[in-house]
Parts: C-alpha cells; sequence; structure tokens
C-alpha cells in the first residue's frame, strides 16, 4: 500500500531556525525553475539573467558603490560563501601561489564566526586564529589587531551573529585588516535582510569590505537553496575561477557545478516582492517581537541578553527548556546553553505569547 505523502515541516512552533516560510511569489517562481541550472549559463540562459539580478538586488541591500555590475552569485548557502570567500582571499593572498604549502596562511576571525569558518580552514589547508569576543559578544578589535601578521590573508567581521545576533565593529575590523594588507569579508547572511533598517555600520558603504556573504533563504525570505556572495570587486570572483573546457562558457568560479535555479529564480521574486518595504516591515516586527520577548522573559527573572538584531538569548535551566521541546517549540541552545529564540518573520506575537504561556505553565 501506498504509504501517505510525509507533511513537511509547519512552521507554527520553530522558534530555532534561520530559515522561514517563502514569500508565496518566490514559492511559485522556484517551481517554475526547478529543472534549470545556473552552472551551465549558456545553455539555461533565461536563470543565468535572473542571477545577475539577484546579485544586483543583494549588491543594493548591501551598499555596494555600483550594484549594476557587482560581482557574485547565488550560493547553496551561507556554508559556501564564507567557504568561498576564504578561498579566494588565500588563492589572493599575495605570494600564495609560488610558495602553496611552504608558507603558512592565517584567517582571523571572532570566536562568534560561523561553524562554516572551521570547515574552509580544514578544507583549504589554512589556519584559522579565533580570537575572543568582548564582554557584549562583539569581536575585539585590539585582540584582532594582535592576531594578525603578514601571512593572514583574511579578517572575518560578522553583522549579525549566530549565537547572539551581533554586529561586529565592522569599520575598525576592516581598517585592522587594511593595515596588514590582508581581505576583509563580512558574513552578513543573517543580519543582511535587517541591517539596512537599522543604523549599524556592516556594508560595502561603511568598510573596506571585499568580500561578503547575505543569504536570500533566511530573513530574505527565498525558498532554500539561497545563499549570496558579493564581492567589490570582480577579481575576488576571477581568483575562483577553474578553466571549463566542455560547457559553451570557459571558466566557472562557483564551488558546486549543478546548482539550484530554483534557489536563484525565488530569490528574485522575493527581493522584488519585499525590497524595501517588505522587508523593512519584517525587519521592524521582528525587532518589537525580540524586544517584547526579552522583556517578558526578564519579567520572571531569566538572565535575557538584551537584543541586538531579532534574536533572544537567555539563561532557561536545562529542566525547563526540556518541557519546552517536549511541549512542541523547536528551540536551540547557545554554545554555553542559554535559550536561544530567533525571531524570524514567520514568528508572530500570537506564537511568542503561546511560547510564555507553556512556559508559565511549566514553572508552575
Ligand atoms: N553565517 C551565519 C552568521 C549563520 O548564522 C549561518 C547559519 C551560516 C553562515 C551558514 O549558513 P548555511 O546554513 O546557509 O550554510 N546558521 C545556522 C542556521 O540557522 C545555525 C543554526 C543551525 C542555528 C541550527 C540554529 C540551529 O538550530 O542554519
Amino acid at each position: 500500500m501506498r504509504q501517505p505523502e510525509p507533511e513537511p515541516q509547519s512552521f507554527n512552533r520553530v522558534l530555532s531556525s534561520m530559515c522561514t516560510e517563502p514569500h508565496p511569489d518566490a514559492r511559485a517562481a522556484a517551481e517554475r525553475f526547478l529543472a534549470t541550472n545556473p552552472g551551465d549559463p549558456a545553455t539555461y540562459e533565461a536563470v543565468a539573467d535572473l542571477e545577475a539580478q539577484a546579485v544586483e538586488g543583494l549588491a543594493t541591500l548591501a551598499a555596494h558603490p555600483t550594484p549594476s555590475d557587482a560581482a557574485g552569485y547565488v550560493t547553496s548557502g551561507g556554508t559556501e560563501a564564507n567557504v568561498q570567500a576564504v578561498r579566494s582571499a588565500r588563492n589572493r593572498h599575495e605570494g600564495s601561489d609560488a610558495e602553496k604549502g611552504e608558507r603558512d596562511i592565517n584567517v582571523v576571525a571572532p570566536e562568534s564566526a560561523h561553524f562554516s569558518f572551521h570547515k574552509a580552514a580544514e578544507l583549504l589547508g589554512v589556519e584559522l586564529r579565533t580570537v575572543p569576543l568582548d564582554d557584549d559578544y562583539r569581536a575585539d578589535p585590539e585582540a584582532v589587531a594582535a592576531a594578525v601578521d603578514d601571512a593572514t590573508a583574511l579578517v572575518v567581521g560578522v553583522a549579525g551573529s549566530t549565537e547572539y545576533g551581533r554586529v561586529d565593529p565592522i569599520p575598525e575590523l576592516g581598517s585592522i585588516a587594511d593595515e596588514v594588507g590582508a581581505g576583509f569579508h563580512v558574513d552578513a547572511a543573517w543580519g543582511g535582510f535587517v541591517l539596512p533598517f537599522t543604523d549599524h555600520a556592516w556594508s560595502f558603504a561603511d568598510a573596506p569590505v571585499d568580500t561578503l556573504t547575505i543569504d536570500p533563504h533566511k530573513f530574505g525570505q527565498a525558498p532554500v537553496p539561497a545563499g549570496g556572495l558579493l564581492a567589490r570587486e570582480d577579481a575576488a570572483l576571477d581568483a575562483l575561477a577553474v578553466d571549463t573546457p566542455y560547457l559553451e562558457t570557459r571558466s566557472q568560479a562557483t564551488l558546486t557545478g549543478t546548482r539550484s535555479g530554483a534557489g536563484v529564480a525565488g530569490a528574485v521574486a522575493a527581493i522584488d516582492a519585499l525590497w524595501p518595504d517588505g522587508y523593512r516591515e519584517a525587519a521592524e516586527r521582528a525587532a518589537e517581537n525580540a524586544e517584547w520577548l526579552a522583556g517578558e522573559l526578564a519579567d520572571r527573572g531569566y538572565d535575557a541578553v538584551e537584543p541586538e538584531l531579532p534574536l533572544v538569548a537567555a539563561d532557561v535551566p536545562e529542566s525547563e527548556f526540556r518541557a519546552l521541546r517536549d511541549a512542541g517549540w523547536k528551540v536551540s541552545r547557545t554554545g554555553t546553553g542559554e535559550l536561544r529564540v530567533v525571531c524570524m518573520p514567520h514568528v508572530t506575537r500570537a506564537a511568542l505569547r503561546a511560547f510564555i504561556d507553556d512556559l508559565d505553565r511549566i514553572r508552575r
């Protein structure tokens, strides 16, 4: 007998994810392009044109000086974008061609950097130097300055950290990278679609940013898979290109070969539908929800970390955390065990009220 189709994940009680319900236009666009491959642009021309639009849209969000000819592509996610940023910087680092393997190249990142940088370092044979944070979970510029040297190919700043939603001092980190001739990468994988509506300094306009990660499949409300890698100059992407003898196009800078045309089309449709007003509304609503939740948790005596971007962390005991999971809430924890709630667009005030009601019941 045929098994019933499994129900896809409902977002009702998902408070842990950095992904969200895609915009209906994005869902429809993704379905139309399911069988296309932007990795072969000479064959799949329509999706290749869409990818150029996606890059221009993302570059506009990230205040690239010339969005219409920004370099970049739609990746499979933030991990690929970060790996490629490290690879580009390694390949561009002075002397790296002649001396590969004979000299150690390093990447300096704050401890808050996403684990994709650890994957990158291992894959690419570079040393990852992680640097302690200040007492508000941001990169400490003095510690970064102490860690860099002339073998530093890349300095990383995080604009919207995975655990606490913090924005590193991006301009200061950019200056440090500049001083040692290193590249500078900003990971705005999650933060990139809310930061344009804040006064944080994070973008190409705010610092000497060489490459930047900004993912449509997170706050951009695009279907998975759609990450984004942007570069200030073509040279950053050229450093990734390999020859592709049997394709009509002569080279490929992406990490994967065949890629998701659905991801590309979905990203364009989401940006078309939501930039800027829809994203602004989503960002403002998320910020209000995060403030509200942090306040409710603090009122109940929990040690809640003041949200900077819409992400709330609070010291909730293990037993209560378990009981919330048992009640069906998808919540996660920081490395040090704090409850972590990501106020994505699908997270409504009503859902957060129900969550707090369940917490009150558990505490009784
Ligand atoms: N950079 C940042 C700042 C991120 O937060 C993430 C993902 C990435 C890069 C990597 O992006 P991809 O997953 O698209 O490759 N952050 C994770 C996520 O939400 C972390 C995570 C995973 C958090 C599971 C909670 C959780 O339950 O996918």
